[in-house]
């Protein structure tokens, strides 16, 4: 039932043969994708081949299949989750009415900018990620790159996939818009802020796709609870691989701490200089790294105060993360939570309706979560026998979005005058000194096996494979 017909021009298992008109509408999209792509996917890497994993089926066991192929010719395609017919929906005022199958006219514009919200960050994050193959510390890691790009190209597939369906004519002027935005651009940039921001080395990628990656889980997870079903199907396969992807960033700061806890331990230092002559990465530049991409992932889960978030909920439109497993009444009318504002100079908690505070209980759950994954690289500090703690910096350090935005507070959360800000600025976020250091550590590792002398091997390779396995072969 979750097979995938890969005889089709665009592999799929929604009867995309079925329904002409469609099929024909994203077969005229699919060139201008790949034209995209070779505009400004992976740099230089056409005629690489690449062990990467590809969907067979959406069903829970072996749905991945792995084998060599070229990025530009990866099957990018439509896989939507099994359809369950008596599906309802959980939450807002359709509560127990039956799941959609077909955009409710009232609900049209919000739900079709839902979907381009969503569908404009997987393309911005391939921009953002398009040179770091030139400088990847590993063949292993090079893989893990381009697998991720070329999942985040299917998931504009997917998003595109329910514009052309469900949107008509505007649906596919959104298609179409969404491969003409550009990352960082001045005149046409990305819809939201840590998309247009650079991703300028792997040290970077791995804290974007730790915490940004994340962003992805948590508005993916809130989507799949939505009273339209094909959104809530697509997004939930999208979840399975996202997984990978956020897998990816927690191993791979775990192996640049493990890297950097080593050469502190050989030269018994703490000093930065010395930890940098050694060629690792000083842990106070990892933890400003760790403040960047924190603060710049917090914002995307929009103002602490919305009263679109609102309308999302109640229209049923967007529920909350494991919507299913909360026990309340699902309605929320009437509750309160709380967020931050500041009085007299400090940060104070308010009480205000639980509704329009729903970006701030996603932000919330987004945060527990994160938590978690920076004990487990403490974890390997503390073995390695060093003092220092990596922890992520206050809700109101470094926003730009909300109610927090512009208020200066060091990251423990102290809200400090412009000049203490300014006098501290770079001891609290990457200097450019940092970067400049941090840059001059890449340089592409290409010998099956090898790793760059500032990240550790991975503890195992893909699919059973050996680390030293040419995960890419240079054409
Ligand atoms: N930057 O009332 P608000 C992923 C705008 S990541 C710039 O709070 P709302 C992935 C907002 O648009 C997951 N602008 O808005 C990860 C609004 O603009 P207008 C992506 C921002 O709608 C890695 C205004 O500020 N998916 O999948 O409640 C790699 C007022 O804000 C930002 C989604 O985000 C920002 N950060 O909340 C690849 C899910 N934040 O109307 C992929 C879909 C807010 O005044 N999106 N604004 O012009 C949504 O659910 C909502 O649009 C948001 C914003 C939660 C993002």
């Amino acid at each position: 039932m979750g097979s995938i017909d890969y005889s089709q021009k665009i592999p799929n298992n929604v009867n995309l043969a079925e329904d002409r008109t469609l099929q024909r509408a994203l077969e005229q999209w699919q060139p201008n994708f790949i034209d995209w792509w070779d505009d400004v996917g992976p740099d230089a890497s056409t005629g690489y081949d690449v062990y990467l994993r590809t969907a067979t089926s959406v069903d829970a066991q072996g749905w991945a299949h792995f084998d060599f192929v070229k990025m530009r010719d990866y099957r990018w395609g439509i896989f939507l989750q099994p359809n369950d017919p008596n599906r309802g929906i959980g939450f807002g005022d359709h509560k127990g009415e039956k799941a959609w199958t077909d955009v409710p006219g009232e609900h049209r514009a919000n739900l079709r900018r839902i979907i381009v919200t969503q569908g404009d960050t997987e393309p911005a994050s391939v921009e953002q990620q398009r040179h770091l193959g030139a400088t990847a510390p590993s063949l292993y890691d090079l893989r893990n790159l381009f697998q991720i790009n070329v999942e985040e190209g299917r998931h504009l597939w997917a998003m595109v996939y329910l514009l052309h369906k469900h949107f008509g004519r505007d649906g596919r002027e959104e298609a179409e818009a969404l491969l003409e935005r550009r990352s960082g651009d001045e005149n046409n940039p990305r819809i939201l802020g840590a998309f247009n921001e650079k991703t300028p080395d792997w040290l970077a990628f791995f804290m974007f796709t730790y915490f940004t990656d994340r962003d992805g889980k948590f508005q993916l997870s809130a989507l799949t609870e939505s009273g339209f079903d094909p959104l809530a199907r697509t997004t939930k396969f999208m979840l399975t691989e996202e997984a990978h992807h956020m897998f990816v960033g927690e191993s791979g700061v775990s192996r640049v701490v493990a890297r950097t806890a080593q050469v502190m331990k050989e030269l018994d230092t703490d000093e930065v200089a010395q930890v940098r002559a050694a060629g690792a990465i000083d842990l106070p530049t990892i933890q400003r790294y760790l403040n960047f991409h924190y603060s710049v992932t917090i914002d995307l889960f929009g103002a602490d105060q919305s009263s679109n978030a609102a309308t999302f909920y109640s229209s049923g439109l967007k529920g909350r993360y494991e919507e299913g497993k909360r026990d309340d009444d699902h309605l929320l009318k009437g509750r309160t939570y709380k967020v931050l504002e500041v009085q007299n100079g400090a940060l104070v908690e308010k009480d205000v309706p639980m509704l329009n505070a729903l970006n701030e209980v996603l932000r919330d759950d987004f945060i527990k979560d994160s938590v978690a994954g920076i004990g487990r690289w403490n974890k390997v500090l503390e073995k390695a026998g060093v003092a220092f703690r990596l922890e992520v910096p206050h809700k109101a350090f470094h926003r730009n979005i909300g109610a927090l935005a512009g208020i200066r507070t060091s990251p423990d959360g102290r809200v400090v005058g412009g000049a203490e800000w300014s006098a501290n600025l770079d001891r609290w976020l990457p200097s450019d000194a940092d970067r400049a250091f941090v840059a001059s550590l890449m340089g592409r590792v290409a010998v099956p096996g090898k790793f760059a002398h500032w990240i550790a091997p991975p503890a195992m390779g893909i699919n059973r494979q050996p680390i030293d396995f040419e995960y890419v072969r240079f054409g």
